[in-house]
């Protein structure tokens, strides 16, 4: 039994994260076994999309709920993700799985410690200048996909100076130039997750982190934080190096005590802010944070 390639899918909200996951299983789900976990703030609205297109087993797609900040599960406290990460491998044994993080900004890519290669991914629908803004993912992922190439006539955009931007910005690293419509773009993007599968069952890849996220703002937090590392020992397991695989896995097993929160860390920006939705849980149903998309259509069927 070989350890699956866990693969992260980062980028802006709606650039074809999703989308490409699809793309990505319609092309290998033939020869390979494969899983996906996606991201989303309050509901699981990637999984049910990509339940529907009908790629895969609806019972290999699971959703995170994240909470405010997509960032943190996917680089700060990947535990949750971890934990349905190794679920899916131990009732699969997936040759690959791929993690959606939450669509958010240029500044988010995951963990080493829950990804072994990531995709970030553009789209030629959010402006030809983006690749040059930078950013870790841009700069550092192990590959930048510039999406809906199909789009750039329709947008004003000049697709091949947008992927030259983009090259140029990623002292040699690929990128990938990609629409669905194009059957040989899907291709060269299915030789390339091939590739670094192989890569990994050789032993030839090693997993890097694209770099710290940058300074970012949440609306409804209204405030710009960073979410720097901790300092090199981890206060709740000296030895370990916050965000370590290792350090990981201890907090994932700590976790499971919690009956709360399973996968949350305790006093966790995350287990705080859920706590919080907790308090404010609707009396009228139980389980659903009043406003959200959920309890309002409940809400509209009672
Ligand atoms: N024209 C065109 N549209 C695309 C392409 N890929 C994705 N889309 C469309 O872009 C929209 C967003 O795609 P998703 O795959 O949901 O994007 P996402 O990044 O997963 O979105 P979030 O998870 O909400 O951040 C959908 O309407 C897709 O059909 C493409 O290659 N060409
Ligand atoms: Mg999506």
């Amino acid at each position: 039994m070989s350890p699956a390639l866990r693969l992260g899918v980062a980028g802006p909200v709606g650039t074809g994260k999703s989308s490409l996951i699809a793309l990505i299983c319609g092309a290998l789900a033939g020869q390979r076994s494969i899983a996906v976990v996606t991201n989303d703030i309050y509901t699981d609205e990637d999984a049910r999309f990509l339940r529907a297109a009908g790629v895969l087993e609806p019972e290999r797609i699971r959703a995170v709920e994240t909470g405010a900040c997509p960032h943190t599960a996917i680089r700060d406290d990947v535990t949750a993700n971890l934990l349905v990460v190794e679920d899916l491998e131990a009732e699969f044994n997936p040759d690959i799985v791929l993690v959606e993080s939450g669509g958010d900004n240029l500044t988010a890519t995951f963990s080493p410690a829950l990804v072994d290669a990531q995709i970030f991914v553009l789209d030629v629908a959010g402006g030809g200048d983006v690749a040059r803004k930078g950013g870790p993912g841009i700069a550092r992922a192990d590959l930048l996909v510039v999406n809906k190439t199909d789009l750039g006539p329709y947008v004003g955009v000049d697709v091949a100076q947008m992927v030259a931007d983009a090259e140029a910005a990623r002292d040699s690293r690929p990128v990938i130039a990609l629409s669905k419509n194009d059957p040989a773009s899907v291709a060269k993007l299915a030789a390339w997750v091939e590739y670094v599968l192989q890569a990994k069952r050789s032993g030839a890849h090693t997993p890097t982190d694209p770099g710290p996220m940058a300074p970012h703002f949440h609306a409804e937090e209204g405030t710009w934080h960073t979410h720097d590392q901790p300092a090199t020992t981890s206060p709740r397991h000296p030895g370990p190096v916050p965000g370590s695989p290792d350090e990981v896995r201890q907090r994932g097993r700590d976790d499971a005590t919690s009956t709360r929160h399973p996968g949350l860390v305790p006093g966790s920006p995350d287990e705080v802010r859920q706590r919080e939705r907790d308090d404010a849980t609707s009396t009228r149903h139980p389980g659903l944070v009043p406003g959200s998309p959920d309890e309002v259509r409940q809400r509209e069927r009672t």
